[in-house]
């Protein structure tokens, strides 16, 4: 494999599973304060970015490179509000998109197609996720203080969990 596009991917590894860690931080919060449904979700988007780091990882394992896991930076653990947990999410994840695009980019300039139609999931991907950050934002900046539409949200957001990365209860 290209040693270029070999260590691009394996920056991205490592902010894939900074993003698992940030929603796990995230849905953490949301379940202490008050916020079941928030933290379904983000439990659930957390097990989603834990996918996209090992499909990155078996891609590169595939191609004849190695996938090298590199330290990964604490995440916040606390924050002021709702809001600004999914303000958060909205930037990270536009910071996600332009670090795949600027990956992209090395595999065109190393002519490396083959890694290029791979990312194509992810760019795809992106668009996806930024418009449903986006909409859930916008939902919670229209209700802004107002408890009963906040409980209102929590509940459209464990609504839109599968159950697949749900945290669990009881024994
Ligand atoms: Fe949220 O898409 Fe991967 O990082």
């Amino acid at each position: 494999m290209n040693p270029k596009v070999e260590s691009a991917l394996n920056e991205q590894i490592q902010r894939e599973e900074y993003s698992s860690r940030l929603y796990l931080a995230m849905a953490i919060w949301c379940e202490v304060n008050g916020y079941p449904g928030a933290a379904a979700f983000l439990y659930e988007h957390a097990e989603e970015e834990r996918i996209h780091m090992l499909k990155l990882v078996h891609f590169v394992n595939d191609r004849g490179g190695t996938a090298k896991l590199m330290p990964v930076d604490a995440p916040p653990s606390d924050f002021k509000s709702l809001e600004e947990v999914f303000q958060k999410i909205k930037k990270h994840e536009e910071f996600i998109t332009e670090s795949i695009n600027n990956l992209y980019g090395i595999t065109v300039e190393e002519k490396d197609y083959t890694t290029g139609n791979f990312l194509q999931w992810y760019i795809t991907e992106q668009i996806e996720e930024e418009s449903l950050f986006n909409t859930i934002l916008d939902k919670i900046k229209l209700v802004g203080a107002d408890k009963a539409g906040m409980f209102h949200i929590d509940k459209e957001l464990d609504g839109m969990t599968t159950g697949a990365g749900a945290a669990g209860e009881g024994n």
